[in-house]
């Protein structure tokens, strides 16, 4: 070979192998959207050969999305350029795209159908197009055969929302990956292209609604410049299938409007309202309605006029219904008395209001009665409101899960709220059924998800994270998935389809939650911290109200640990049916996760785990800080088949969170030492820092 054809073409194979390191460095934007190229050449040539055109009858800005992404997906995962045409091709193998009134899919459904040598989606809806387009991708970048993506589907919820705590100045509440998405003050002359990729990530998972700012609401969302910017959003989100709403602030007649007040039983108010929608419905003719936060946490409501939730939330339902819009009120609720327990405080204020609400509200009930505790029991409102339409909101954002340094995979919350029984109309009535309508028949029915997105490159903070929405997404679509296999699926999607590495990690994310309960609050304790959410201080006795402090959660105390709630507590319990409380209010059959949200237990007592309640406090928070080192060891075996960004990025989060579990550990058990008066066990190594020095660190954290 002469010397310049030799030089030219290291050359060439130096530019080449620049190329491919830049292109497989991975930063997390595509989310579980990557369709990489397949690297199997019989996938790929079935794939190519299955699939030579993309046929739309029929054209709206949906459909064309459906095409435009089964065309980006496919031409990248196989090579080939995929056209999208008209009508399907003679003698050719294709997908056709179409929308059929007589589908048997119902509402949001597709059906993926072969026939002869074509694929065809189907649905009465674009939407429902849209989303069988998806599910073929899914399918695909699973590499699966084609035929068996054949099947229908329709989604068990009709409302599957985010819920954005995004400021209007940019910041986000309780957000851990950078600043808000929407940048308000570019809007609406500036329209990120990332909007797109938000809705697209969104319309793949069946996301179907977003409340683009916070429930701790500025009025600022309803001024028409605001709503124009809010409009530009809707612009792109409604291409998607994906209806935008807005979280109000109750006061708005009197801060914006000018009102003298803001009651909701007030002519003048109930008419401001109502020009109020009419003008949003003129800016965002689908706009889908209000989210609303009142009487909770100083957010102003009806009860500062005397009204109660009902009152205020039929004013706007009432604005509302000729738009067919809805009412997302929240029963996030409790006060500041020191005599009570905010347990039950959402059940006190709810339930003798059920049968009160307009048809178009939806009370939005979290999923636990405290708030998004690592473990929670189901809260007891579900079941209890059988003629009030209940939706359930999950928190996606890791605000009590570490925040974006823990790994921590959420889908066994959803999962064991979800499918817990609360029997009120017998065995089986398990909260996805009071939810998804079935149980109480309800007209309309919510999912939502505190979202946890932000401008970070990787939308999430922790790549890990992603999972936490993708997982809520395919869950408000058909809640009887498992964790399990949302967690090898996303696992294929995101990071790797080689079989054992896919093992590895979904075992990995299906114990993430547990080891972090286990170093974080075990054996059902809650709440251990103040405003960080973060920093442990089960200390923290001082605040402006009771239930703002550490020991109001776990009252240690000479005796033990845990909050009674029997009928000998606070009869917390009596909020839930005779089979639940069953289960619940005898400390020695209790379930030990759920030990403490019931129970005082004596610091000497003997567990049915046979070890006494502080042996036991101790095997927890040892075992579980060393878990992590467990993490870390299972994702250095997968090295070789993760992004090499991406598998650098976890393993400093996982080295982190290894100090922060430790951290938590003897925080927690040299504070209860001080009450229990007893030694670690000697098999464990001791704390190396005292009581003293770990309050110091932390004191640090916290400092300003
Ligand atoms: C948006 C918790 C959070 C608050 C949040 C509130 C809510 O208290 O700490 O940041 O406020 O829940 O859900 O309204």
């Amino acid at each position: 070979m002469k010397f310049f054809t030799w030089l030219r073409n290291l050359l060439l194979l130096i530019a080449a192998t620049i190329a491919h390191l830049n292109a497989s460095a991975d930063d997390g934007y595509r989310l579980w959207l990557k369709y990489d190229r397949i690297r199997n050449e019989a996938t790929r040539t079935a794939y190519s050969n299955s699939f030579r055109y993309i046929a739309i009858s029929g054209s709206s800005d949906i459909l064309n999305n459906a095409a435009k992404e089964l065309q980006t997906g496919l031409t990248a995962m196989t090579g080939k350029e995929i056209p999208v045409v008209k009508a399907p091709v003679k003698n050719q193998n294709g997908i056709i795209l179409t929308i059929s009134a007589g589908d048997d899919a119902s509402g949001d459904g597709y059906s993926i159908q072969m026939q002869g040598a074509n694929t065809v989606i189907s649905a009465a809806k674009d939407a429902g197009v849209l989303y069988g387009s998806f599910a073929l991708l899914r399918h695909l970048q699973q590499h699966l055969p084609v035929e068996k993506a054949a099947g229908q589907s329709s989604p068990k919820i009709q409302l599957r929302m985010l819920n954005h705590w995004d400021n209007p100045e940019g910041t986000i509440e309780r957000g851990y990956a950078g600043g808000s998405l929407w940048k308000w003050y570019e809007l609406p002359e500036t329209v990120d292209p990332r909007y797109t990729d938000y809705a697209r990530a969104n319309a793949s998972i069946g996301i179907n609604g977003t409340v683009v700012n916070n429930v701790n609401a500025s009025a600022r969302f309803l001024t028409a410049e605001y709503l124009h910017k809010v409009a530009a959003l809707a612009g792109v989100f409604r291409k998607y299938g994906i209806k935008t709403y807005l979280s109000i602030h109750f006061a708005a007649p009197k801060t914006l409007g000018g009102l003298k007040t803001s009651d909701p039983l007030d002519p003048e108010v109930r008419k401001w309202w109502t020009e109020k929608t009419k003008e949003i419905y003129s800016i965002i003719p689908d706009f889908g309605g209000f989210l609303v936060k009142a009487n909770s946490e100083g957010e102003p409501g009806p009860q500062d006029y005397g009204r109660t939730h009902a009152d205020g939330a039929n004013m706007l339902a009432e604005a509302l219904a000729p738009f067919k819009g809805v009412v997302i009120w929240r029963a996030f609720v409790y006060k500041a008395d020191p005599k009570a327990d905010r347990f039950k405080a959402a059940y006190e204020e709810f339930v003798p209001l059920d049968g009160k609400f307009a048809k178009n509200v939806i009370v939005q009930v979290k999923n636990g009665p405290i708030d998004f505790q690592p473990r929670e029991p189901f809260s007891p409102l579900f079941g209890n409101m059988p003629q009030t339409p209940l939706g359930i909101e999950f928190q996606l954002t890791q605000e009590y899960l570490g925040f974006a340094t823990h790994w921590v995979y959420e889908a066994p919350i959803f999962k064991e709220c979800l499918d817990a029984d609360t029997y009120v109309k017998g065995k089986g009535s398990t909260v996805a059924r009071i939810v998804d309508g079935s149980l109480h028949d309800y007209p309309l029915t919510c999912m939502a998800g505190v979202a946890n997105t932000g401008s970070d490159r990787n939308w999430t903070g922790n790549p890990m994270a992603q999972a936490n929405w993708y997982a809520f997404g395919r869950f408000a679509w058909d809640h009887t998935l498992t964790a399990e296999a949302i967690a090898q699926e996303w696992t294929q999607l995101s990071l790797t389809t080689e079989t054992k590495s896919v093992a590895t990690i979904s075992n990995m994310m299906l114990r993430s939650r547990d080891i972090y309960v286990d170093y974080n609050t075990p054996l059902g304790l809650s709440r251990p911290w103040t405003g960080s959410h973060y920093a442990p201080e089960p200390w923290q006795n001082r605040s402006s109200r009771p239930d703002w402090t550490a020991i109001y959660y776990h009252r240690a105390d000479s005796l033990g640990l845990g909050f009674d709630r029997t009928a000998d507590g606070s009869n917390a319990l009596a909020q839930y049916r005779p089979e639940v409380r069953r289960t619940w209010d005898n400390a020695e059959t209790c379930p030990l996760p759920y030990l403490f949200w019931f129970h005082h237990i004596p610091w000497s007592k003997k567990l049915s785990s046979g070890r006494n309640l502080w042996d036991e406090l101790c095997h927890r928070f040892y075992t579980g800080a060393d878990s992590v080192l467990w993490m870390q060891k299972q994702w250095a075996a997968v090295k070789t088949s993760i992004d090499p960004d991406i598998h650098a990025d976890i393993t400093g989060r996982l080295i982190k969170q290894h100090k922060e579990a430790i951290w938590w550990r003897d925080a927690w058990l040299l504070y209860l030492q001080t009450f229990s008066k007893q030694p670690i066990p000697a098999i464990y190594p001791k704390p190396e820092r005292t009581l003293e020095e770990v309050k110091n660190t932390v004191n640090i954290y916290l400092m300003r």
